[in-house]
């Protein structure tokens, strides 16, 4: 663990004696580096709060030295886009949904099948534990690094036609999903027409009635003004999306020991702010939505369960394309924690 308190005086000292640049770089293990980090969604969004508290943490550990450059609202891309920068070492720093890198690391997938997850304390045990662990690790064969996982969250529907309060409700919606073949998969299975569609394009999308629905985590919603182009939000909780926080591997080897620690300690720490935050918002942008007038349903145990049911030959199919003694891995994970 680095100790911060025996860096500042280094710091300090080292300025004091006007030593030449390159020696106050090296004498302490950190440079002065702009670090470029990109996100899809907006500042004000939970994931933009914690990009800011990763960005006043780098700060404050490296005394300074080390600059966090925050692009909000898929300024440099989306998901997708951003994990290429960052494989060609054009960007530092982005925090997108495992979803969209199932092409890449199909293994990622298992984080989409729907109602895997009870609650927020499930996700957790799995994403922080091995399993979450095992696919961190398969990261850096593609020039990139992972730090941990951050939260986007339980999604939820909204559309444009009718309440979904039975599983016969999603047949012949025309759906956005992420790019991703779990989630194209199982709308199908449910009768809806889903299109794969990326982030920023969505609202657009809605409004011209391209698609009559999306579905997101709540804090989404409500930043993404989904609601203005929405009239039906059904709280189907139907599957749980993590972030994952991935930094450029060609900038990673590059970094000293100290600055990779700094950049570690500062995802984590950011992190466990950041999932804190999402938790809060989420439950106040039901609260918002409601009052900006959006018809919101619940959806009852039995219709989840048939959901759950209708969409089994899918996630059973996937389950052996990824690996089912990893899919076992994480289902038995899930028991422990929810037996308590
Ligand atoms: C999606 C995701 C996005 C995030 C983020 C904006 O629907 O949930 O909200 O991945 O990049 O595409």
């Amino acid at each position: 663990r680095l100790a911060v308190g025996v860096l500042l005086p280094s710091l300090l000292l080292l300025s004091a004696c006007g030593s030449g640049q390159n020696e106050s770089a090296s004498a302490d293990g950190i440079q002065e580096r702009t670090i470029k980090a990109g996100i899809g969604n907006s500042k004000m969004h939970p994931q933009g709060k914690g990009m800011e508290k990763f960005k006043e943490l780098v700060e404050e550990k490296s005394g300074g030295k080390m600059k966090v450059q925050n692009f909000f609202d898929a300024t440099l891309g989306d998901d997708q886009k951003m994990t290429e920068a960052l494989q060609g070492g054009l960007q530092e720093v982005t925090v997108p949904s495992t979803s969209p890198l199932v092409g890449m690391i199909k293994e990622f997938g298992i984080y989409d099948f729907p109602f895997v997850f009870n609650d927020e304390e499930e996700a957790y045990t799995v994403l922080d534990g091995a399993v979450g662990k095992k696919l961190l690790d398969k990261l850096p064969e593609h020039d990139l690094v992972g730090l941990g996982y951050w939260e986007n969250g339980f999604r939820s529907l909204t559309n444009s036609k009718h309440p979904v309060k039975t599983a016969e409700d999603f047949k012949g919606l025309k759906l956005r999903t992420m790019q991703n073949e779990v989630h194209l998969d199982a709308f199908s299975k449910l009768g809806a027409n889903p299109s794969p569609m990326a982030f920023s394009e969505v609202f657009t999308a809605l409004e011209t009635g391209t698609v009559d629905g999306q579905e997101n985590p709540l804090a989404t919603i409500q930043t993404q003004k989904y609601n203005e182009v929405q009239e039906y939000l059904s709280l189907t909780n139907h599957v749980y999306t993590p972030f994952v926080f991935l930094v450029s591997k060609k900038f990673w080897d590059d970094l000293s020991e100290q600055e990779q620690e700094i950049m570690s300690e500062a995802a984590q720490e950011a992190g466990k702010y950041q999932r804190e935050v999402n938790q809060k918002e989420n439950e106040k942008a039901l609260k918002y939505l409601k009052e900006e007038g959006m018809k919101i349903n619940e959806v009852e145990p039995e219709e989840m369960e048939k959901m759950k049911k209708a969409i089994q030959p899918v996630t059973d199919e996937y389950a052996k394309k990824f690996g089912p003694d990893l899919v076992e891995e994480m289902m038995s994970e899930v028991e422990k924690v929810r037996d308590k």
